[in-house]
């Protein structure tokens, strides 16, 4: 029997290709009014040209739903390193703003956005200070939700249990690790079986705080759970509770050191976060021109932050690059890798090591840089959090070899509701 998830896995990989997936930005200027439309799953494919320059994205929202867009490096070089995003209404009126998102280095998120019902918005993206160069931005509308509440601290000093200030779910507070030392306590009431996620994120006034803590404590003070970094240098814990009662949330700067604003979610979704992930595995093997196709992931230009990544209700979008330019290129995708690798060297491409036998194929013609993309998208379906997807490209090279064909190194995508 075809296992109902593989079945839904088969299928979103072979209509990925199918939809227009990457919209480019309209001619600057694209800032207000002369915007460049975007749909929900869609990734707006942009370049921040100059200083002056600010580009405006529509999306009209059919009904009440959750919107989440966030920014990172495009695909054309040179690639912006800094961003900050907006969300407007139909108006131009601001509505929230982000530079650096939780998970995403200098990149930005505007992240749970409740559209309370049909209405078009803006999404604004812009370089920070004076950085230019190619983005990508991705939008994702998922289910509606509770509203979050605003809340915040309720006086300094605020660490013990007795001067904790109240949190409940759905809040999104807004606290200051004012100085050196400062630990910020917040007391809330859990059910057993409810599962409960704290995140914690940069402030949105005043200068916001770049590395911080989490410690989850019993009424007793025992510590139940603690993170320092599931978020980039922000924190996270998901915890499942299991018996009814008070508990308290510490929010702390890294080695109570660092200070600043922040901001710390209490999400009572039930949903467990997983982050997407893209990983590269093995090497390819070299072709006439001397080049071996490597697919990689796309990263910041100082490698430490990469943005494009499966996340459910986005699209994914894979590099290849080093391809004989003008090349015909076939990129196989399989659920699991073949272990141990096939070299090739028996049909006559010695070198060349299957990594997978694909179950899903997509060609196109190599750009004159030898450099592709391929798409993958993502449906929002939480049942597909956890999913592996394997990925190696196949190019035709006449020359290369008897076989007449070079491979790629792998790529495992692994499905993810977050960073
Ligand atoms: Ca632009
Ligand atoms: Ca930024
Ligand atoms: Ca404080
Ligand atoms: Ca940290």
């Amino acid at each position: 029997m075809l296992h109902p998830l593989r079945h839904g896995l088969v299928l979103f990989l072979s209509v990925g290709a199918m939809a227009q997936s990457i919209v480019a930005e309209g001619a600057e200027p694209n800032g207000y009014p002369n915007y460049t439309t975007i749909q929900c799953g869609q990734q707006g494919d942009g370049v921040i040209a100059s200083v002056a320059d600010t580009d405006y994205w529509r999306i009209q929202c059919s009904g009440a739903m959750t919107l989440r867009a966030f920014v990172g490096p495009g695909f054309a070089q040179p690639r912006i390193q800094d961003t900050v995003l907006e969300l407007r209404d139909a108006g131009n009126t601001l509505l929230a703003s982000n530079d650096d998102g939780s998970g995403i280095g200098l990149y930005s998120e505007v992240r749970d956005f409740r559209v309370p019902g049909p209405g078009a918005y803006f999404l604004v993206v812009r370089g920070y200070a004076a950085y230019t160069g190619s983005y990508s931005l991705d939008v994702q509308c998922g289910p509606s939700g509770p509203a979050w509440a605003p809340g915040g601290e309720c006086g300094e000093p605020n660490i013990t249990n007795g001067t904790a200030c109240p949190a409940t779910c759905w809040n999104r507070l807004a606290g200051a690790i004012a100085s050196a030392g400062d630990k910020d306590r917040f007391v809330f009431t859990a059910t057993s079986g409810q599962r409960i996620t704290f995140s914690t994120g940069p402030g949105v006034t005043g200068v916001a705080i770049s590395d911080t803590t989490l410690t989850l404590r019993s009424d007793t003070g025992t510590v139940i759970a603690d993170n320092d970094d599931a978020l980039g240098l922000y924190s996270r814990i998901s915890y499942s509770f299991t018996s009814s009662g008070t508990y308290y949330i510490d929010v702390a700067g890294y080695l109570d050191q660092v200070v600043g604003t922040y901001q710390l979610e209490l999400d009572c979704s039930g949903v467990v976060p997983s982050p997407g992930s893209m990983t590269t595995f093995g090497a390819g093997c070299i072709g006439s021109l001397g080049h071996i196709p490597r697919i990689q992931r796309r990263t910041s230009s100082s490698g430490l932050t990469y943005v494009e990544r499966p996340i459910i209700g986005t699209v994914m979008v894979g590099d290849m690059t080093q391809c004989p330019p003008g090349g015909l290129l076939v990129i196989g995708g399989a659920f699991q890798e073949l272990n141990p690798s096939i070299n090739l060297g028996i049909l006559g491409a010695p070198g060349c090591m299957a990594q997978i036998i694909a179950v899903s194929l997509e060609a196109q013609v190599v750009g004159g840089s030898g450099t592709a993309q391929w798409t993958l998208n993502v449906p929002y379906d939480q049942n597909l959090v956890g999913a592996a997807i394997e990925y190696q490209g196949i190019v035709l090279d006449q020359f290369a070899n008897s076989l007449g064909l070079i491979v790629s190194n792998r790529l495992r995508a692994i499905v993810g509701n977050s960073f």
